[in-house]
């Protein structure tokens, strides 16, 4: 097992200034200028979700408005088939929907089990924005959602149902494939310096009916402390949960620990469990300073990071090699 705390390059980058940016970016250090805003998120659908993020913070809006239109782009993009639209369904084929989201001041926001709803994000944060509580489920989400304006739609795609089909038939043993974690989340830094994050997920594909995972469990799937930064996971989402990894992350920052170190302790803490198994499960952190980190337990996990200078999908390092 040898760790390194390198991140690589995976697809060229665009600078917003338009220079060319070279295909390899061997020695990228976890540090980005906190000049201006800054968007970090997960898997390579983040790459997409920045490119709104940072566009809407460089009009000078929150970095809230930012975690929320970010995540649309994943929310109703329906290639991506673990989040909103488009999103693999339970075993009994019902697509159920889990977001969080928290703001600088530590207020927080979540749905859990929502159905035919196709931003839950923006549900998340009406809880939050709302209502004196930080999280509903289920039929009194979706109730919530509809007094609140949202329209109910199918959010099964074809695809989706089609893929939950051939599961049903092989009986293949998708939930245990690492592969198939693509929440996403995203941490942002305003111009103000206020951090904001949300995650979004229809959690893992073909779950048991009435699954909620980490995503909208805060401190779990998510956690940000405006004094220190943000963390959020993805990945098997139990993981998270039993080791309230998105909080515990923030508080190794809080300690001292740089956001990188901080998801490594974290990984290699969970790795520790004796039941983790073959399952995936993956950090993103990032400070105050618009200092990052990442760290997975197994090989695969990318994610974006953004600044005025451009935006980067990197591979991030793991433990298990
Ligand atoms: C969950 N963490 O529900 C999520 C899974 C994930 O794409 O990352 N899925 O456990």
């Amino acid at each position: 097992m040898k760790q390194t705390r390198r991140q690589f390059l995976i697809t060229g980058s665009l600078a917003l200034t338009g220079a060319a940016i070279t295909k390899t970016y061997p020695k990228i250090k976890n540090k980005v200028t906190v000049k201006g805003p800054v968007s970090i998120s997960t898997w390579s659908h983040g790459y997409e979700a920045n490119k709104v993020s940072m566009k809407v913070m460089q009009s000078g809006k929150t970095s809230l408005d930012a975690v929320e239109l970010g995540i649309h782009t994943a929310e109703n993009n329906p290639k991506v088939t673990s989040v909103g639209y488009g999103g693999y369904p339970d075993a009994e084929g019902n697509v159920t929907l889990d977001a969080s989201i928290m703001n600088w001041e530590g207020n927080a926001g979540a749905v859990g089990f929502l159905q035919e709803i196709k931003n839950p994000i923006s549900v998340a944060r009406l809880v939050m924005e709302k209502t004196p509580h930080i999280m509903l489920v289920g039929a009194g989400a979706l109730q919530f959602a509809l007094k609140n304006g949202f329209k109910k739609q199918d959010i099964l795609t074809p695809k989706a149902k089609e893929a939950w089909e051939r599961w049903k038939k092989k009986k293949e043993t998708e939930l245990q494939k690492k592969e198939n974690h693509d929440t996403v989340g995203l941490l942002a830094i305003d111009k103000k310096g206020n951090m904001s994050g949300g995650v979004s997920t229809s959690g893992i594909a073909f779950k048991t009916y009435g699954r909620v995972g980490d995503s909208p469990i805060i401190g779990a799937g998510l956690f940000v402390d405006n004094e220190v930064g943000g963390a959020c996971s993805t990945g098997w989402g139990e993981l998270a949960m039993k080791s309230v990894g998105s909080f515990l992350t923030v508080e190794k920052m809080r300690e001292g620990y740089s956001p990188q170190k901080a998801c490594e302790y974290v990984i290699k803490r969970i790795s520790k469990e004796p039941y983790f198994g073959n399952k995936q499960i993956c950090f993103l952190a990032m400070n105050k300073e618009g200092e990052f980190g990442a760290f997975s337990l197994y090989k695969g996990f990318a994610f974006a990071i953004a600044n005025e200078q451009g935006n980067r999908l990197l591979q991030s390092d793991y433990l298990i090699k």
